[in-house]
């Protein structure tokens, strides 16, 4: 029977897609290091196999090209931090760039039933140069390692589907917000970091004035993004920004939030965060030509987000 793999699957992203292609009836296998996703993530389910191993190793590739039939890869494992591409640009060009490399090219020369590659990209891919709303073909400049090197991999899958093959599509997300993206870090996701602050009792610090926008786009409607690519003809050999096409400042969302949960936040205001960008949000024309729009508006995201919080 055909399968769909999903590398990154025990992530934030990855493991609401693996509730997705599951409830669908779909037979998944998920490849994870687990380096920042967790076995909780994920279901106990007959239709999942979960494989803990690295996306770079090539005999752990063979093995699962020999076992299963798969028909979707998504590619989603990654060190998906900025920070840590700034402080290590090797250790995340190695997972980043080459182990993407890895995976594509094995995927267009060892699975004969592939009729789609997904890959995970980022508006990280644009920087802080661009026009807003943005879109697919503005010319990017990534103000750090980690949208080049994502950049690159997109480069790379362009030149694998034209050369081999490759039925790719990059989808590039904005600020994907949900239930189980990690709070731990100070590089985390905002609203993960606003909304434990809040469960918590303890004080949000705004960096720089809150005006800041980002267009927050809410993990289920990114879910959806990602099957309408894998499923849409139209789509292969395309690139997709996945947001929601809506610009919200910080303080905005904050006070959504609040309202939400009808609590009150501590907030205090430190320097703006080095390298910031001031404003981002995207054009979504391409992927609403491919049928699909993004059902939550911030208030519906935020509230299941608080409601899986509590
Ligand atoms: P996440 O850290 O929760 O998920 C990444 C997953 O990849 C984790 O489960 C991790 O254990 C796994 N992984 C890391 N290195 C691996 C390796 N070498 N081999 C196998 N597995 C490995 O992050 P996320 O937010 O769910 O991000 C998923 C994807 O979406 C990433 O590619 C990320 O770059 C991209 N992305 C996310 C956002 C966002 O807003 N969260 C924005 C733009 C792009
Ligand atoms: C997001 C992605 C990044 C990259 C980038 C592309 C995440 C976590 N980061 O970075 O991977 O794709 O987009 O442009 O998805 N903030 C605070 N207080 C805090 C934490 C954050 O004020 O405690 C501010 C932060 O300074 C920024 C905004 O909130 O202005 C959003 O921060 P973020 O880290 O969630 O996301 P971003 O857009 O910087």
């Amino acid at each position: 029977m055909a399968e769909v793999l999903v590398t990154g699957g025990a992530g934030f992203i990855g493991s609401h897609l693996v509730d997705a292609l599951l409830a669908d009836g779909r037979t998944v296998v998920v490849l994870d290091d687990f380096s920042t996703g967790h076995a909780e993530n994920l279901p106990d389910h007959p239709g999942l196999r979960v494989v803990r191993g690295d996306v770079r190793d090539a005999a752990l590739l063979a093995e699962l090209a020999e076992a299963h039939a798969f028909e979707e890869v998504h590619h989603l494992a990654a060190i998906a931090s900025v920070a840590r591409s700034i402080e290590d640009p090797v250790a995340t060009l190695s997972v980043n760039t080459e182990g993407s490399v890895r995976l594509a090219t094995w995927a267009a020369r060892s699975l004969p039933g592939l009729k789609r590659f997904v890959f995970a990209s980022s508006a990280a891919t644009y920087g802080s140069e661009v026009r807003v709303p943005t879109r697919e073909s503005d010319p990017g400049r990534p103000d750090a390692p980690y949208g080049l090197e994502k950049a690159t991999v997109e480069r790379y899958l362009e030149l694998l589907a034209r050369t081999e093959g490759l039925p790719a599509v990059c989808a590039r997300f904005f600020n994907v917000y949900g239930p189980r993206q990690d709070p731990s870090s100070p590089y985390s996701g905002v609203l993960s970091i606003v909304t434990r602050a809040l469960h918590d009792g303890r004080p949000f610090t705004v960096h720089g004035d809150g005006g800041q926008t980002r267009d927050f786009v809410y993990v289920a409607d990114v879910v959806a993004a990602l099957t309408t690519l894998a499923r849409q003809p139209d789509a292969v050999g395309g690139t997709f920004n996945v947001g929601t096409g809506r610009e919200a400042s910080l303080l905005e969302v904050v006070d959504l939030l609040e309202s939400v949960a009808g609590r009150e936040l501590e907030r205090t205001h430190g320097p703006p965060r080095a390298g910031d960008i001031r404003r981002s949000v995207a054009d979504v024309t391409a992927l609403r030509g491919l049928g699909w729009r993004p059902e939550r508006s911030l208030r519906d995201g935020l509230t299941a987000l608080w409601a899986a919080t509590c």
